[in-house]
């Protein structure tokens, strides 16, 4: 088994099992500015113990694999340069090499797993980018959804994604896609993308039993929880379209691909918006947070 490094409240909670929820580190080193990143990463951390259950957010540092960092090693990791930014290709690689990298939604699953905590909350998965069909931009994300029994919540994929594809991906690939309280498959910094998404489900409880039941099927892989942003929080799809249009343009003109596209695109859109995509982005966060310790709770109180 590998050996994980614990923040003295994490190792508590799965001590004593109590619920816990992982958060990713990717979000906070380039998904958003300092210094209000590290900000957002403790004001997220106290909503999920606000809510009744324990926070564990996940990163590597120095080689090592964390599962809950203490409050200054947030500070570090926020202001830190050159931190890599670690999928499942290159989680193990940055340990070997006793380097320090954030993880994606995609590594963080797999530290969760390991630590065996079944929720994670984040911002937005990775997906199918715009224009797949000739970059073959598709996240790691995906796959690891597909493979990694963890119920993620998020916020749907990013708009800067190609939607549809990334929907199409996820039925392929076998993964429950679960809109939260309405039918349509939220868009991150609007609640609205005039998609249906292929699950609904109203409670924790349902999401928390729905889990269970695929561990007891023998089903490899997790599920996909799509929270809308709340609504006075958001951004119009309208709005923004033509922002992240204009963001994929210069990325294609200035040849950006690989991990890198990401990162660029949510800066170009920060820039745009003068700072509102952030602000969304803050509120759905902690919004999927909030959700996210719910189900933890229903998961660790009940036998289903
Ligand atoms: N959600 C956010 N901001 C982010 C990300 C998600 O609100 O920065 C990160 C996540 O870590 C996600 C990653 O796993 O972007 C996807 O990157 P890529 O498209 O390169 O797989
Ligand atoms: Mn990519």
């Amino acid at each position: 088994m590998i050996e994980l490094t614990f923040s003295a409240e994490t190792r508590a909670a799965l001590t004593e099992g109590r619920p816990l929820v992982a958060l990713e580190s990717t979000i906070i080193t380039h998904g958003m500015p300092w210094p209000r990143n590290a900000d957002v990463a403790r004001t997220v951390e106290q909503d999920i113990r606000d809510a009744g259950a324990t926070p564990a957010t996940i990163a590597v540092l120095d080689g090592r694999l964390h599962v809950g960092l203490e409050p200054e090693q947030i500070t570090t990791l926020a202001q830190a340069r050159d931190v890599a930014k670690l999928s499942r290709a290159d989680l193990a690689a940055c340990m070997a090499t006793g380097g320090t990298g954030a993880t994606t939604v995609a590594a963080t699953m797999i530290a969760a797993r390991a630590a065996g905590i079944a929720v994670f909350a984040t911002g937005g998965i990775g997906g199918v980018h715009k224009g797949a069909e000739s970059s073959f931009d598709i996240s790691a994300d995906l796959q690891e959804l597909a493979q990694t029994p963890v119920t993620v919540v998020a916020a749907g994929a990013k708009a800067i994604l190609d939607l549809p594809k990334t929907l199409e991906v996820l039925e392929t690939l076998g993964v429950p896609v679960i809109a939260y309280g309405q039918d349509e498959f939220p868009a991150f910094w609007s609640a609205k993308s005039s998609l249906k998404a292929p699950l609904r489900m109203d409670d924790p409880d349902t999401i928390a039993r729905a889990h269970l039941l695929r561990r007891d099927l023998g089903l490899p892989g997790g599920q996909l929880v799509a929270n809308p942003v709340p609504e006075a929080d958001e951004i119009p799809a309208e709005a923004l379209a033509p922002v992240i249009e204009a963001a994929q343009a210069e990325a294609d003109r200035r040849g950006i691909t690989g991990k890198a596209v990401t990162p660029f695109l949510l800066q170009r859109i920060f820039e745009e918006t003068g700072g509102r995509s952030l602000e969304t982005n803050i509120a759905l966060v902690r919004n999927n947070a909030r959700l996210a310790a719910r189900i933890a709770r229903a998961l660790a109180k009940q036998d289903f």
